[in-house]
């Protein structure tokens, strides 16, 4: 695959891309819910089927032409429905929002009462956040996390009886735990509740084995496809057989809900490319993977204690790691780690902690993972490396407070970026990480 026709015709991006081939190749990325795709999965991505539309469903279509399309659709689903021994999947939703948001559509009526775990203790927006359509036209009530960081099933089931949810959502944006699925059905049975397990994060560690599969206790799996699967930017849902028996039009209800629902044609590219995906994560070497991102994020927990850091739960059972920054910069002081992280060539994303002090845009810690370090083959011995570092530079910046007053930050943060782009020590530990990244190849960004 070369550049060239894009180059020839629109320069601007073409370099801009470039440049983002750049950093993604000489820096460590390590936002949990990133990843680099196999060339296979970019070349689907980026193919003819961009051209076509195909509303509707595999033999049931509202345009001509699908022969090929129904094809790719059907082994998309099959792939899937193998994969995390399911009953039924949708692979349509353009991602993750739309997914769980056709769920929402499937199964209640506008007004009815939902439960998801509370965004600022790691939960998703599409679980009921307020600001969220989710949290916007239906009842939401979120359930919390305990100041360890794991899901409070007692404050769950209070609820639960008050509530009576017709809902229920499992997973999160940032829990260090495993999702314990059997205690959220049970809760969820109790009520009548229809289960739905978010595992976007998670998907790849599921069919790894290194993470409990929700097929047996869950009526409705979602995922992106995006993460630890890593495919293209995209969405699936998935019905159980424990779904079907609960109600035996569920996948009708879904696949209505996904179209025409909320959206119009699938993106064939994506599907393709999704196919392609979860092909590459049938093979063998794909469980030795995902296990690997799970004993990563275990090494560079305790590592990261080893070097005087305060974790979220004190380590990991997945893939992401939650640092609470709170002794470091006092509340508020995640911006200033994730800034300065990043000018090393460090990623990572500043994220709310259990009991956050602070706000979700200036918030008290950091989440970082493995998933993309280890699918360019990084390995325990690489992550002292990579904590040692992190402790570096987060001392350098460890003076840094959030002013109190709202109208005094602007300022503040203009003179730390400025004070960071000169930081003699930053400069240095950026060309360190430089040189280690790019002895590990990345897929398809070294085309
Ligand atoms: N935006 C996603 C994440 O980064 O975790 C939430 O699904």
């Amino acid at each position: 695959m070369t550049l060239d026709p894009l180059k020839n015709t629109d320069s601007e991006i073409a370099a801009l891309i470039i440049r983002e081939k750049k950093r993604q190749k000489e820096g460590l990325e390590m936002i949990p819910s990133e990843n680099y795709v196999s060339d296979a999965v970019l070349q689907a991505m980026g193919s003819i089927l961009t051209n076509k539309y195909s509303e509707g469903y595999p033999k049931k279509r509202y345009y001509g032409g699908n022969v090929n399309i129904d094809d790719i659709e059907e082994l998309a689903r099959q792939r899937a429905k193998k994969l995390f021994n399911v009953a039924y999947v949708n692979v349509q939703p353009y991602s993750g929002s739309p997914a769980n948001l056709a769920v929402y559509l499937a199964v209640l009526k506008p007004g009815d009462t939902v439960m998801g775990l509370d965004l600022t203790h790691g939960g998703h927006l599409t679980h009921g956040w307020k600001v969220s359509a989710t949290g916007i036209f239906y009842n939401s009530v979120q359930y919390h996390v305990k100041p360890d960081g794991r899901v409070d099933f007692d404050e769950l089931k209070k609820l639960v009886k008050k509530y009576s949810p017709k809902l229920i959502w499992a997973g999160a944006t940032a829990y260090v735990y495993q999702y314990e699925f059997d205690k959220f059905a049970a809760i969820a049975d109790s009520c009548g509740a229809y289960f739905a397990a978010d595992i976007a994060h998670t998907a790849g560690l599921v069919i790894a084995g290194a993470h409990m599969n929700p097929a047996k206790y869950s009526h409705i799996i979602t995922t992106t496809t995006h993460k630890t699967l890593r495919g293209p930017r995209g969405g699936m849902i998935m019905v159980t057989r424990k779904g079907i028996k609960k109600d035996p039009d569920l996948p009708a209800k879904i696949d209505k809900a996904v179209f025409p629902g909320l959206q119009g044609g699938p993106h064939d590219h994506t599907t393709a490319a999704i196919a392609v995906a979860l092909h590459e994560a049938g093979r063998p070497a794909f469980k030795k993977y995902g296990r690997q991102i799970v004993r990563n994020a275990q090494k560079l927990a305790g590592e990261l204690i080893k070097n005087g850091f305060k974790l979220v739960g004190n380590g990991t059972e997945n893939h992401l790691l939650l640092i609470d920054l709170n002794p470091v910069f006092g509340p508020g002081g995640g911006f200033f780690a994730e800034y300065a992280l990043d000018e090393a060539g460090i990623t990572l994303n500043k994220n709310t902690i259990p009991g956050e002090l602070s706000s979700p845009y200036y918030p008290s810690g950091v989440r970082l993972g493995t998933p993309a370090l280890t699918t360019r083959g990084m390995k325990e011995a690489d992550m002292v490396k990579i904590a040692r570092w992190i402790k570096n530079i987060i001392d350098t910046v460890a003076v840094s407070r959030l002013p109190d007053k709202k109208e005094d930050r602007k300022e503040y943060i203009i003179r730390f970026k400025k004070e960071i782009s000169k930081n003699v020590k930053i400069k240095k530990i950026r060309q360190e990480v430089k040189q280690f990244a790019v002895k590990f190849p990345v897929f398809a960004v070294d085309i």
